[in-house]
């Protein structure tokens, strides 16, 4: 019997029985100030959507935050895409952030080691580590990576990439599991994971598994099923809310549209009709 099922198998079973067994009314505490404050905005302002902007001018950037700013719970940058970056952009962007009232969010993607990722957040051109209240980690590296960014930081947490939507990426179920232990040892710095998954199920599975109190956070999410031409793969907004996402990410299903006000009001809207439905 014991050469059937692995040791690994049998702690997923556990966990995930563990899981699906908690009484629904026990209140989880969540001590993350900045999980807290994402958690209080989305329900303010009903919306669970991040706009990821992903264009390459500061005109087009700002344009499409006056067109869609009041949809958004949450901006994700990137601000090393930019051709024109300078230091008029921060200050900008921290206006229009009072303005439209969402949370500034750098898809940085950090990977290396503590030494290194510690400047790569504090130093540059960029310094992100200023204005961006959450920052993606893949912690590939081992845990230094948190200590590297956080150390010494209040008011600062980050997003772990713990599932991709790209076609071929090589995360796999251990990796996923590995980065859920990490996250566990560092709630005060890690407010959740970026994730993706086939279907709501798939989703489902994947987010039982989290460390009680984390978040999901969903890119590759468009109106339709389909793909680009570089691997991106989308699921619907259902699909992902279903799942369990707390917020869609949406890149160009927005910033693409005709008319991108109108369109960015159907995902949210979408995407807060699914949400309620889970969490009333
Ligand atoms: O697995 C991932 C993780 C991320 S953060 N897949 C992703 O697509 N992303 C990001 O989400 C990606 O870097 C991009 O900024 C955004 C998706 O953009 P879209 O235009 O495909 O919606």
């Amino acid at each position: 019997m014991n050469d059937l099922i692995s040791e690994e198998k049998v702690k997923e079973v556990r966990e995930f029985t563990a899981s699906i067994s908690k009484p629904v009314e026990q209140k989880i505490e969540i001590t993350n100030r900045l999980t807290l404050k994402l958690m209080s905005k989305i329900n303010r302002k009903k919306s669970n959507l991040v706009l990821s902007l992903d264009v390459t001018t500061q005109k087009e950037f700002f344009e499409i935050l006056d067109e869609v700013g009041n949809e958004i719970v949450m901006l994700k940058t990137h601000v090393d895409i930019l051709d024109d970056y300078d230091e008029n952009f921060v200050p900008k962007l921290q206006e229009y952030a009072q303005k439209y009232d969402f949370i500034i969010f750098e898809d940085r993607k950090f990977a290396d080691i503590g030494n290194t990722v510690r400047h790569q957040y504090r130093n540059g051109i960029y310094k992100i580590s200023n204005w961006a209240e959450f920052v993606t980690v893949h912690v590939v590296a081992g845990e230094g990576i948190l200590k590297g960014l956080f150390d010494g930081m209040e008011n600062r947490s980050s997003f772990m990439l713990a599932r991709m939507s790209s076609k071929g990426n090589l995360i796999n179920e251990t990796y996923s599991r590995k980065c859920f232990e990490v996250a566990r040892k560092y709630p005060n710095v890690v407010s959740g994971f970026i994730g993706h998954g086939k279907d709501v199920e798939d989703i489902r599975r994947f987010k039982s598994k989290f460390p009680a109190g984390m978040l999901l956070l969903t890119p590759g999410v468009k109106l339709e099923r389909g793909t680009d031409t570089m691997g991106q793969q989308y699921i619907t907004v259902d699909d992902a809310i279903q799942g369990g996402a707390d917020c869609i990410i949406v890149g160009r299903g927005i910033i693409k549209a005709e008319d991108r006000k109108k369109e960015a009001k159907i995902y949210r809207e979408r995407a807060w009709k699914e949400y309620q439905k889970l969490n009333i």
